[in-house]
C-alpha cells in the first residue's frame, strides 16, 4: 500500500506545461527550496521585483514559449510570475481577443470596449451550467458565476456567496455584473410571478428591469467612462431549496447626488434628464415645459449621444417593475422641475437687510418650477431668499446673500433627487424581494464606482476611493493573509509571499482616534463657517505621523495628497467641511412636505424627523454615514463565500481593442495579482475539517476496498480523525481514477492534498475526482436499491 507521503513543493512551471517542461534548463528545480520535514516549501518569488524592471529586458528571460503565451488560460501556469510576465501575457491574449484570464483565486477581465458577439449568447450560459467541469472550458465571468451557484448549495453545507467585481472607473465592473445577473435570471430562472398593483411579472424579468432604472437614475457620463456608475450596490439575489432565482434585493451605497446641480467641464448629469430629453414625446416635452429650443444649464453637454440615452427603455422596466403611469407622471414632473430650478438665478444685492431677488431672465423658470414641483411660486421664492432663524421661541427672518440663494437652490435639487432615488431603491426591493419563508440562501454581486483621480478631488472621491481601498483590505484579509496564516497554524511549512497591506491607508482615512474622517466630522459638527486653510493645519497637524499622507505647503489651493493603493490622490479641502455637514434648510423641507405631488409629499414626508438640528445641519454627516454603510457591507461580506474578479481597463480613452501596458501595468500592481498568483500557485484552495470530509467520503473507501469499516467515519477525537482521513486518502489515491497518468495535469497526487492538524487541504485536481467517485458510488447505490425493489415487487 502506498504510503500518504508528504506534500511536496508545488511548482507553477510544471502546472503550467501539463508536468512536462519543455525548457532548459528546468525551471522547475530553480525557483525552489528543498522540502521540508512536513515538506511544503513555497520559494518566494519577489513579488515586487518586477515593477521596476525593465519590462523588455525582463521578458528575454521567459522561459515559456512566447508564440504560446495567448494559450495560457492561467495566469499561474506563467513561469515565472512577475508584473511583466504577466503583463506580456494577458497582452498576448487580448491581442487573440480572449478577454477572460484566470489568476488563482481571481478572474481577471480585461474590458474589449466593443461588444463581443456570441460571447454571453444563451447558448454559452447553458454550454456553463451543463458542463459537468466548467473550470475546463475557457476562463469566462460565467465560470465564476457556475461556480458561486454551484458553491450556494455547498459540498457540505449551503453557503451564502458573493462575487466581488473590482477595477478603476470605466473597467467593466457594471458590464460584469450586468452578464453575472442576467447569467443565474437564466440558469436560475424559476417559474414565480409577482404581482403588484397593475402588473403580474416573472421575477427575473423584474431582477433583470432593476438595472436600466437604477443605471437610468444613477449613472452619468464621466470623463473616464460614459456610463460611470454614481452609486455603490449590491444586489442579493435569494435562492430556494431547489436554487431558483425567487427574488431578490438591493442595497445601495452613497449616491453622488451633487452631480445634479454642478458638472465638471465634459461630464454630464445623471443620464435620466437626457433621456427625457430625448426620447419624450411631443405632449410629454409639453408637459414638462422640455420644449426642443430650451437649453438648461444642469443639462450640459445634451449634443454627446451615448449608448444609456434609451428613454422607452427606462419606462419599459418601469412597467415591469410596477410603477403605474401615474407615479412615472409624478417621477418626471419632479424631474423637469429640477431642471427648471437650475436656469434660476439670483441679482446681487447691495443691501444686506434686502434679500436678493431672482434675476430678470430666471422669473419663467423660477414659475415653471413651482408649477412642476406643484408649490407655490411666492413660497419657493421665499425659501430660496430667506433663512428662518429660531432664537428661543422666536423665529428670526435673515435675508441670504446671493451665493446662499444659489447654494439653497443647489441644495432643494440635490435633496430632491437624493430622495427620489432612495423611493426608486425602495421601490424596486418592495417589487422584487422574496418573502423570507421563500428563500434560504443568496449569492451577492457587487458593483460599487470605480477607484478615481480627477484633476479637482474633492469628498466625493474620497469616499469612492474609500471604498474601494475596504474592498481591497477585503481581498487582503480573507485572500493573501489568511491564507498564508492558515498554512501556519495548520502546520504546513509555508515562506510568507509578501503583499501590499493597505492598513495603513485605512487607518489614516478612517481610524481611531485621529483620522481624515474623525477630523472632517469634528469640524463639521462645530458650527462655524470652515476655513480650507485652517482646515489643512489641523490635518497636517494631526496626521504627520502617518507616511499616506502629505501637502504641497506651496499649493495655491489648500489639499492633500492620500498615497491610495491604487496611486496617489489629491484631494481638494475647499468646501470639503461643507459637503460633509450636508445641510438641508428645514424650510426646503417644509415646503416639499406640503407639495401637491402626492410623491413628493411622501418621499419628505418623515425627511424632518431625521436627525437633524433646528439649522437643518444632519448630526450624522455624510462620511460618518457611509462608513457605517459599508461596514455593514464588509459585515455580510464576511459571511459569505467571495469570488474575486478584477476588471482591468485597458486603455484611459476607453478605444476598442487597445491594450496600453503602462495604463494596465499600475492597475496589476495597485491590485497585488502577482503575489495572488504566488499564492494560488502554491496553495491549496480547498478546506475540508476533517469530520466532515470523512463523512462525506468516507463512502469512497468502503466501496473501493470493499471492506466496510476500514475507515471509521464516526471518528471524534482530532488525532483519530486525522489517521482515519489520512487512511481514507491512502485507498483513494491508490485507485485509477486518482492514477496521475489519467490526468492531463499531473503533478503528484500528493501535491494535490495535505493533512493539516484539523482541515484536510487540496486543490481542484483532487476534488474533482472525489466528488465523480462519491457520485458514481451514489448512482450505483440508487440504481441497486430499485433493482431490489423491482424484484421484491
Ligand atoms: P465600470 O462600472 O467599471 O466603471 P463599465 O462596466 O461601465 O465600467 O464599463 C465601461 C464600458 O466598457 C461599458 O459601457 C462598455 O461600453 C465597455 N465594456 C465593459 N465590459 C465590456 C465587455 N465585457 N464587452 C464589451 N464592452 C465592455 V465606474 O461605474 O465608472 O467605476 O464608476
Ligand atoms: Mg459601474
Amino acid at each position: 500500500m502506498q504510503q500518504l507521503q508528504p506534500p511536496v513543493a508545488v511548482c507553477t512551471a510544471s502546472r503550467a506545461s501539463g508536468g512536462k517542461c519543455a525548457l532548459s534548463p528546468d525551471p522547475c528545480s530553480a525557483p525552489l527550496e528543498a522540502p521540508g520535514v512536513n515538506g511544503f516549501v513555497q520559494k518566494v518569488h519577489s513579488p515586487h521585483s518586477s515593477p521596476n524592471d525593465p519590462v523588455e529586458g525582463e521578458i528575454q528571460a521567459f522561459l515559456i514559449d512566447e508564440d504560446q503565451l495567448h494559450t495560457y488560460d492561467d495566469l499561474t501556469k506563467v513561469n515565472p510570475v512577475t508584473t511583466s510576465t504577466v503583463l506580456k501575457c494577458l497582452q498576448a491574449r487580448y491581442s487573440a481577443k480572449v478577454f477572460y484570464t484566470h489568476a488563482g483565486c481571481t478572474l481577471v477581465a480585461l474590458n474589449p470596449f466593443e461588444p463581443i458577439p456570441d460571447l454571453y449568447s444563451l447558448d454559452v450560459m447553458k454550454e456553463y451550467h451543463g458542463a459537468p467541469q466548467p473550470q475546463e472550458f475557457k476562463p469566462h465571468i460565467f465560470i465564476v458565476a457556475e461556480e458561486a451557484y454551484r458553491n450556494v448549495q455547498g459540498q457540505l453545507e449551503p453557503v451564502n456567496q458573493s462575487l466581488v467585481v473590482s477595477g478603476e472607473s470605466g473597467a467593466g465592473k457594471t458590464w460584469t455584473s450586468r452578464c453575472l445577473m442576467k447569467y443565474y435570471a437564466t440558469v436560475a430562472a424559476s417559474s414565480s410571478v409577482v404581482k403588484s398593483q397593475d402588473t403580474v411579472e416573472r421575477i427575473e424579468r423584474r431582477v433583470l428591469d432593476s438595472n436600466p432604472i437604477m443605471e437610468a437614475f444613477g449613472n452619468a457620463c464621466t470623463l473616464r467612462n460614459n456610463n460611470s456608475s454614481r452609486f455603490g450596490k449590491y444586489i442579493q439575489l435569494q435562492l430556494d431549496r431547489c436554487q431558483l432565482l425567487v427574488g431578490a434585493s438591493v442595497q445601495t451605497y452613497l449616491l453622488e447626488k451633487t452631480r445634479v446641480a454642478c458638472q465638471l467641464a465634459n461630464e454630464r448629469n445623471f443620464h435620466i434628464f437626457y433621456q427625457m430629453m430625448k426620447g419624450a414625446t411631443d405632449e410629454q416635452r409639453k408637459e414638462w415645459k422640455m420644449p426642443r429650443s430650451r437649453s438648461f444649464v444642469w443639462l450640459p453637454n445634451a449634443e454627446k449621444t451615448v449608448d444609456e440615452d434609451c428613454f422607452d427603455e427606462t419606462v419599459e422596466a418601469m412597467v415591469h417593475l410596477g410603477i403605474n403611469a401615474e407615479r412615472q407622471r409624478q417621477i418626471f414632473r419632479i424631474l423637469a422641475g429640477i431642471l427648471q430650478l437650475g436656469n434660476v438665478n439670483f441679482s446681487f444685492s447691495t443691501d444686506e437687510s434686502q434679500p436678493c431677488d431672482l434675476d430678470e431672465q430666471s422669473k419663467d423658470f423660477w414659475q415653471r418650477a413651482a408649477e412642476l414641483l406643484c408649490v407655490t411660486a411666492e413660497e419657493l421664492r421665499t425659501c430660496l431668499r430667506v433663512r428662518t432663524l429660531k432664537a428661543g421661541k422666536q423665529s428670526v427672518l435673515k435675508p441670504c446673500s446671493q451665493a446662499e440663494c444659489s447654494m439653497r437652490r443647489d441644495c432643494l435639487a440635490k435633496v430632491i433627487y437624493a430622495q427620489l432615488f432612495d423611493w426608486l431603491v425602495t421601490f424596486i426591493n418592495n417589487s422584487m424581494c422574496a418573502d423570507k419563508s421563500m428563500w434560504c440562501n443568496f449569492i451577492g454581486v457587487l458593483d460599487v464606482y470605480g477607484f478615481e483621480c480627477f484633476q479637482i478631488n474633492n469628498l466625493e472621491q474620497l469616499c469612492i476611493n474609500y471604498a474601494n481601498e475596504k474592498l481591497q483590505q477585503h481581498f487582503v484579509a480573507h485572500y493573501l493573509k489568511a491564507q498564508q496564516e492558515e498554512y501556519v497554524s495548520e502546520g504546513l511549512e509555508w515562506s510568507f509571499v509578501k503583499y501590499q497591506d493597505n492598513q495603513r491607508c485605512l487607518d489614516l482615512l478612517e481610524g481611531s482616534p485621529v483620522s481624515v474622517f474623525s477630523l472632517l466630522n469634528e469640524e463639521s459638527r462645530l458650527n462655524r463657517v470652515s476655513d480650507a486653510k485652517t482646515f489643512m493645519a489641523r490635518l497636517e497637524k494631526e496626521l504627520c505621523v502617518n507616511a499616506n499622507v502629505s501637502w504641497d505647503k506651496f499649493s495655491k489651493v489648500p489639499h492633500f495628497t492620500v498615497a491610495h493603493y491604487a496611486g496617489k490622490v489629491n484631494y481638494q479641502i475647499e468646501r470639503m467641511v461643507e459637503k460633509n455637514k450636508d445641510p438641508v434648510p428645514p424650510e426646503l423641507t417644509h415646503l416639499l412636505q406640503k407639495s401637491d405631488n402626492p410623491l413628493l409629499r411622501q418621499i419628505f414626508s418623515d425627511k424632518e424627523t431625521e436627525n437633524t438640528t433646528s439649522k437643518g445641519l444632519s448630526r450624522v454627516t455624510v462620511v460618518s454615514k457611509f462608513k457605517n454603510s459599508l461596514e455593514s457591507l464588509m459585515k455580510i461580506l464576511h459571511t459569505t463565500t467571495p469570488h474575486y474578479t478584477r476588471c482591468i481597463k485597458p486603455n484611459p480613452e476607453c478605444k476598442p481593442l487597445t491594450f496600453k501596458k503602462e495604463e494596465v501595468i499600475l492597475q496589476l500592481e495597485a491590485c497585488g495579482i502577482v503575489e495572488t498568483i504566488h499564492i494560488s500557485a502554491a496553495g491549496f484552495p480547498i478546506r475540508i475539517p476533517f469530520k466532515s470530509f470523512l463523512q462525506r467520503y468516507g463512502l469512497i473507501a468502503k466501496y473501493l476496498i470493499f471492506k466496510s469499516g476500514s475507515v471509521d467515519v464516526e471518528a471524534d477525537r482530532s488525532d483519530t480523525l486525522r489517521q482515519e482521513v489520512e487512511k481514507l486518502l491512502r485507498v483513494v489515491l491508490q485507485h485509477k481514477a486518482f492514477d496521475p497518468s489519467h490526468n492531463r495535469d499531473c503533478d503528484k497526487p500528493n501535491s494535490w492534498v495535505h493533512c493539516g492538524r484539523t482541515k484536510v487541504f487540496l486543490t481542484q485536481l483532487m476534488l474533482d475526482p472525489l466528488e465523480d467517485q462519491r457520485k458514481k458510488i451514489l448512482s450505483q447505490c440508487a440504481f441497486s436499491i430499485q433493482c431490489c425493489w423491482l424484484r421484491f415487487q
